[in-house]
């Protein structure tokens, strides 16, 4: 079973761990903590009715001023998730800088998400979902508006993000193996044509 490393980070207050709890209480076919590190969960997700895949969730509190700071579940995140608060236009803020931070510092390959999360508090919202889809199609990011309280978009956001890993494992993960199979279909020709030669 594949296991893919999900990132969720955000200003403090943007509703992470509620988003992560709302989408594992509901969804996850099943689903465990882990007592060594804070933060991880890992479940099971199943895409396309028929495959499971592993999913790690780590549950980072940040912000744009701490982003730069080396955290070791970055590097190996395959998605990262980043949320803000539709009713603070400071959180989105936020969520454009850490955005361009993490695509100058890491890979650009890897699968990110932006989430306006309170989506339930339609009325006060700051952040119109235009601009902010805008901001992440710019960013070649996925966007997704939800409400950890509501439950509404919660399972998208995950599902959206999976799936998305997912069509793109083998172009960015499995590159070797593609690569094998290049040089030995590659070796096969060879040998062929040099069989071919001699007789
Ligand atoms: N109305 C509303 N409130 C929410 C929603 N999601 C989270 N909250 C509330 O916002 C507050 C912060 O939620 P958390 O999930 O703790 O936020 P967090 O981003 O994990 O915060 P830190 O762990 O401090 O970084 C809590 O009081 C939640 O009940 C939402 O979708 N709608
Ligand atoms: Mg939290």
């Amino acid at each position: 079973m594949k296991l893919y490393n999900l990132v969720v980070i955000g200003e403090p207050e943007v509703g992470k761990t509620s988003l992560i709890s709302s989408f594992i209480s509901d969804y996850s076919i099943k689903c465990y903590k882990s007592e060594l590190v804070s933060g991880l969960q890992t479940c099971i997700v199943k895409i396309n009715t028929d495959i499971e895949i592993k999913v790690q969730i780590y549950d980072m509190t940040t912000n744009d001023r701490s982003i730069l700071l080396t955290n070791q579940h970055l590097p190996s995140a395959h998605g990262i998730i980043i949320v803000y608060d539709i009713t603070n236009d400071q959180t989105f803020n936020s969520c454009k800088n850490i955005t361009k931070k993490l695509i100058s510092c890491i890979n650009s390959n890897r699968n990110m998400m932006i989430v306006g999360n309170k989506l339930d508090k339609n009325d006060v919202r700051k952040v119109e979902r235009a601009s902010a889809e805008l901001f992440a199609q710019q960013n070649s990011c996925i966007f997704n508006e939800s409400s950890a309280v509501t439950g509404e978009g919660v399972k998208e956001v995950f599902e959206e993000i999976v799936f998305s890993i997912y069509k793109d494992w083998d172009r960015i993960f499995d590159r070797p193996k593609t690569n094998y199979y290049f040089a030995l279909a590659l070796t096969v020709i060879i040998c062929a044509v040099v069989i071919i030669w001699f007789v």
